[in-house]
C-alpha cells in the first residue's frame, strides 16, 4: 500500500532558546541519533548524556532536563509513486506539546499524546530532499503555564499541573515510580499516501440472550480522495475461527468514499470465554477496497462472540446493589490485578514483554486486568493478546487522582482522544467496561467537592475562585456521550471507584470500591479485609520489596542494608508502612535478606486474606456481594519498591528470553484464585468457618466430596481430626458455605482438605493470627533434589518434621519454580520443579528464619 514509514534516520537535539528555530536547525552541533517511535530521554541516555532513568540515584540529575525542549529532525526523500496523489503525515502519537514543520511550513501544533494526527502535506513537498522537523516543548512547563492561567488543582501524586496536560499521568511521578517527563514521537510516524482510507470499521457482534445466535453488523466508513473515480469495489468477508468463510459481499462506493452496512446472523456461534471458563475462538472480519486490480485499503479485525452484562441488581439481606459480570450468562468472579505501563519509557514496551506479563497473570488464575487511568490506552498488542488469552479488561480513561478542569477546550480534546481510543479498541472481546477515571471522585469527595450523583455539576471556576469539581462534566457528559455514540454495546461507568446511588464514591454497597484502609490510612489490619469488602474491589494492595537482583538494578549497585533502598520507594511513608505491617504480624527480620522475605510474606498474606474474603462474598444466585478483586498492581515500570506482585520485567529481559521474577504474593494469589478453592477464616479465637469456591470450570466436580479437618499444635502434634462427607449440593460459579467449627485450643494450626476418593482436590492451612505469636521452631526442612531429562530442570521433594509456614525457595537470579511459598505440615510431601540455567544451590527460608521467634 501507499505508505512510507518514517522510522529511520532521525536526529535530535536539545532546543537552544538563544537561537531562532531556523538558526538552531542550521547549527550542526549537538545532534544525536534518535529512534522513532521513541522519546528524547532514551536518545540522551543512549548517548551517555544522562544517567539511566531507571536508577533511583539518577533522579536529581535528570530533573533539569524535564524543562528542556527538543528538536527532532528527519531528512528523507519521497518515492516517486507516492508523489502523485494525496499525502498525509500520520503521527500516531506525539508526546505531547509538538509543533510539526515540513520544509519550513508549519503543519500543526498538538497537545494531547493520546491522539493520532493526520496532516495533509502534499502541497508542502519540494523537489529532492524533504525536511521534517518536530519541536517538542516541555510538558512540565506547559502544564505550569496553564496552571498559572487556570489555578492550582488538588492531586494525589505528581506535580499538580499535570491535570492540565493530556499526557500519561504517571510520567509526572507516582507513588510506584519516579517521574520521567520526556517528550517525543512515542508512536510511529508514517507518510500516508492512501487515496482511500478507512475511517472506521464498526462491527459489533452481539449474542442473543439464549446464546443460540449472534448478529454481526458491519459498518465501514471510508474517505476517498478520488473524485474522478465512480466506482470503488469494497469487499467484506467474515471468516469463522477455523478460517472458513461464512460471509462475503461486494459493493461499490464512489471515489470520495461513503459508508456501507451489512448484517449477518451466525447460528450457534462459537462463544468466546474468559480464561479458565472455555476457549477463545476469534472470528475475522476483512475489508478490502480495490480499483482496477489495485488494493487501495485493507483492514482485518478479530472478533469474539460473547454476551457480557454488568449486573447491578438486588443483593439479598443487604442494601445497595450488586456489581458483577455475566459472560455468556455465567457469573464470573473477576479475580485479577491492575495493569500499569510496564516501562517508564513507553516506546520501549515490547510485545513479548507484554505477552509474558499476561501469561503471569493467567498463571496466577487471574481473569481480569484493569488498565489503570494514570497510564495509557495500551497498544493494540495488549488487547490482541488479551483477546487470545481470554483476559477480561476493565479500561479506565486516562485520568487519575486529580481535580481535572472542565472547560470547553479541554473537554473537546478529551472527547477526540476518547473517540479515537474507542474506535481503535471497541472490537476487542476482552474489553468489558469503560470507566471514566481513577479516583477522581474520591479526591473530590475528600475535598468536600462531591455530594453524590444527584448533585449538580459545577461550571469551571475563575482562576481566583476556589477550585471545584468541574471535571465531573468529562465523566458524566463528555465520555458518557462518546461511549454512547461510538460503543453503545459496552458498559460505561463514570469512575473507579464510583457509586450510582451513594454520595460516597467508595461506598461498600454501591458500585466499585478501592480498599486502601489497609496500607494507607488508617492502616487497618489485613485480617479485617472481610469487613471492608465492596461490591467489586477494583483496587487493594500491599507493598513488597523485590529481590536483591532487582534492587541492585534500581540502585545501580548492590545494597548493603535496608536503609539504602528507601530511595526506591516512592510511596508516601512507604518504608514505615511496610514496617508497621511487619511489626504487627511477623517476628523481626535481622538482615536485608530476611527483610525482603518478611515484606514479601506480609504482601502475600495480606493479598491472600483480601482475595479470600472478597471471593467468599461472591456468594451465589441473589447473594452476589462482591463481583471481583483486582490487586493493586500486577507489574512495575521500573526496578523499585512497590505494590507489584511481579518485579520489573523489562523489554530487555524479555528480548533475552529471561523469566519474570515473581514476588511471593504471586503464589498466594494463585492459591486463592484456584478454580476450586477451599476457603477458611477465623470467626473468633478458636472458631473458624470453611467454604468451597467453584469457578464453574467443568473438569472440577468432585464426585463424592469429603471434608477433612485436622488441628495441629505449632510443634506438629495432630490434636484434632475429623472427616465428613459433604452432602449439600455445591454452587457452581460461586461459594458453598460448609459451616463453622470450634477447636479445643485457640492456638491450633488448621489443615482443611477437600477429598474425593483418594485425591486431594484442595487444601488450605489456617494459621492463628498474627503469625508472630505462633512460636514456630525449626521445621527441619528436608530437600531432596532429583535430575530430570532436562539438564536445567531439577525435581525437588520437600518434607518437614514440624509445621512450616511460607517456605520460600530461591536459587539463581533466573530460577523458575513451579510452586513456592509453601505451607507444609509433617506427613505432607511437596514436589516441585525448578528450572535454573545457573544450577545454583537451592536456599530455603520460612517464617522460622525470622529472628526472635517467640511470642511478643
Ligand atoms: C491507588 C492507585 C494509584 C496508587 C495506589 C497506591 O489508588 O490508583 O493511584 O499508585 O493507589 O497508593
Amino acid at each position: 500500500m501507499r505508505e512510507l514509514s518514517l522510522s529511520q534516520g532521525w536526529l535530535l537535539k536539545v532546543r537552544n532558546h538563544s537561537l531562532s528555530l531556523a538558526e538552531d536547525l542550521a547549527d550542526d552541533q549537538g545532534w544525536l541519533p534518535a529512534s522513532v517511535p521513541g522519546i528524547a530521554h532514551d536518545a540522551l541516555w543512549q548517548a551517555g548524556l544522562i544517567p539511566s532513568p531507571y536508577e533511583s540515584p539518577s533522579l536529581p540529575k535528570l530533573t533539569p532536563s524535564f524543562e528542556q525542549d527538543f528538536i527532532y529532525r528527519l531528512r528523507f526523500s519521497v518515492p516517486e509513486p507516492l508523489r502523485n496523489g494525496p499525502l498525509r503525515l500520520r503521527c500516531e502519537g506525539l508526546d505531547t506539546f509538538a509543533e510539526i514543520w515540513l520544509n519550513g511550513h508549519k503543519l500543526a501544533q498538538t497537545d494531547n499524546m493520546f491522539c493520532e494526527h493526520y496532516l495533509p502535506c502534499a502541497d508542502k513537498l519540494r523537489e529532492g530532499e524533504q525536511e521534517l522537523v518536530i519541536v517538542f516543548s516541555s510538558a512540565l512547563r506547559a502544564g505550569k503555564d496553564r496552571q498559572k492561567r487556570y489555578g492550582v488543582r488538588k492531586v494525589w501524586n505528581g506535580d499538580p499541573s499535570r491535570v492540565y496536560v493530556r499526557k500519561a499521568q504517571h510520567h509526572f511521578g507516582w507513588d510506584f515510580g519516579p517521574p520521567l517527563l520526556s517528550s517525543g514521537p512515542w508512536r510511529p510516524i508514517v507518510l500516508d499516501g492512501r487515496s482511500v482510507r478507512l475511517l472506521e470499521l464498526r462491527c459489533p457482534l452481539t449474542v442473543s440472550e439464549d446464546l443460540s445466535e449472534a448478529t454481526l453488523t458491519l459498518h465501514p466508513v471510508l474517505h476517498g480522495d478520488l473524485p474522478d473515480i465512480e466506482v470503488l469495489t469494497v469487499t467484506l468477508r467474515v471468516l469463522d475461527p477455523q478460517g472458513q468463510e461464512i460471509f462475503s459481499d461486494t459493493d461499490s462506493l464512489p471515489g470520495t468514499g461513503g459508508q456501507l452496512w451489512r448484517s449477518l446472523v451466525i447460528k450457534s456461534p462459537q462463544l468466546w470465554w474468559p480464561v479458565g471458563h472455555g476457549p477463545q475462538p476469534l472470528y475475522r472480519c476483512e475489508l478490502t477496497v480495490h480499483h482496477e486490480g489495485e488494493v487501495l485499503e485493507q483492514k482485518t479485525l478479530r472478533l469474539g462472540a460473547r454476551r457480557v452484562q454488568l449486573q447491578q441488581d438486588f443483593v439479598q439481606n443487604s442494601d445497595g446493589e450488586s456489581f458483577y459480570f455475566l459472560v455468556n450468562n455465567r457469573p464470573i468472579f473477576c479475580g485479577g490485578a491492575n495493569w500499569i505501563p510496564p516501562e517508564l519509557s513507553l516506546p520501549r514496551i515490547a510485545r513479548d514483554q507484554v505477552a509474558t506479563l499476561l501469561d503471569e497473570a493467567i498463571a496466577a488464575h487471574m481473569t481480569m486486568l484493569r488498565v489503570w487511568g494514570g497510564g495509557i490506552y495500551e497498544s493494540d498488542d495488549f488487547y490482541d493478546l488479551c483477546d487470545e488469552k481470554g483476559l477480561l479488561v476493565f479500561q479506565d480513561f486516562a485520568f487519575a487522582c486529580g481535580l481535572y478542569p472542565g472547560h470547553r477546550a479541554f473537554a473537546d480534546s478529551v472527547a477526540e482522544e476518547a473517540r479515537q481510543a474507542i474506535v481503535r479498541l471497541r472490537h476487542h472481546p476482552s474489553l468489558v467496561i469503560w470507566a471514566g477515571n481513577n479516583e477522581d471522585y474520591a479526591i473530590a469527595r475528600s475535598n468536600n467537592l462531591y455530594d453524590g450523583p444527584r448533585s449538580d455539576i459545577p461550571a469551571p471556576a475563575a482562576p481566583d475562585e476556589p477550585v471545584c469539581f468541574d471535571g465531573r462534566t468529562i465523566y458524566e457528559e463528555t465520555l458518557r456521550e462518546v461511549c454512547g455514540a461510538c460503543d453503545p454495546e459496552r458498559s460505561y461507568w463514570p469512575g473507579s471507584p464510583y457509586g450510582r446511588q451513594s454520595s460516597d464514591p467508595n461506598d461498600r454497597e454501591d458500585g466499585d470500591r478501592h480498599i486502601w484502609e489497609v496500607w494507607h490510612s488508617p492502616q487497618r489490619d489485613y485480617q479485617d479485609y472481610d469487613a471492608l469488602c465492596g461490591r467489586f474491589v477494583s483496587e487493594f494492595g500491599m507493598q513488597g520489596v523485590p529481590s536483591l537482583a532487582t534492587l541492585t538494578k534500581g540502585l545501580g549497585f548492590p545494597p548493603d542494608g535496608i536503609s539504602v533502598i528507601s530511595g526506591l520507594n516512592k510511596g508516601d511513608g512507604g518504608p514505615e508502612r511496610i514496617q508497621h505491617y511487619i511489626d504487627r504480624n511477623l517476628p523481626a527480620p535481622s538482615d536485608l535478606a530476611t527483610y525482603i522475605y518478611a515484606t514479601q510474606l506480609v504482601q502475600a498474606e495480606s493479598l491472600a486474606h483480601g482475595i479470600r474474603a472478597f471471593r467468599r462474598a461472591f456468594g451465589h444466585d441473589l447473594m452476589r456481594g462482591c463481583g471481583g478483586a483486582l490487586v493493586w498492581q500486577l507489574d512495575d515500570c521500573w526496578p523499585g519498591v512497590s505494590w507489584s506482585i511481579l518485579e520489573h520485567y523489562s523489554a530487555d529481559m524479555a528480548k533475552a528470553g529471561r523469566p519474570v521474577r515473581r514476588k511471593a504474593s504471586h503464589y498466594s494469589i494463585r492459591r486463592e484464585l484456584a478454580p476450586l478453592h477451599l476457603g477458611a477464616a477465623w470467626q473468633t479465637e478458636g472458631r473458624f468457618a470453611v467454604w468451597l469456591c467453584h469457578s464453574g470450570a467443568s473438569a472440577l466436580r468432585p464426585e463424592q466430596p469429603r471434608l477433612r479437618i485436622c488441628g495441629l499444635s505449632p510443634s506438629g502434634e495432630r490434636l484434632f481430626s475429623e472427616e465428613r462427607p459433604l452432602s449439600q449440593p455445591f454452587h457452581e460459579n460461586g461459594v458453598t458455605e460448609l459451616g463453622a467449627q470450634s477447636l479445643p485450643d485457640a492456638k491450633l494450626i488448621v489443615l482443611c482438605e477437600l477429598l474425593d476418593g483418594p485425591n486431594r482436590m484442595a487444601k488450605t492451612v489456617l494459621w492463628p493470627q498474627p503469625l508472630k505469636d505462633l512460636g514456630l521452631t525449626d521445621p527441619e526442612v528436608l530437600l531432596e533434589e532429583h535430575e530430570t531429562p532436562d539438564p536445567l530442570v531439577r525435581r525437588v521433594r520437600i518434607t518437614v518434621t514440624r509445621p512450616a509456614k511460607a517456605l520460600w525457595l530461591s536459587a539463581g537470579e533466573d530460577a523458575v519454580f513451579s510452586d513456592n511459598l509453601l505451607d507444609l505440615l509433617p506427613g505432607e510431601v511437596a514436589e516441585i520443579t525448578v528450572k535454573d540455567p545457573a544450577l545454583s544451590p537451592i536456599r530455603v527460608m520460612g517464617l522460622h528464619s525470622l529472628a526472635a521467634l517467640h511470642p511478643r
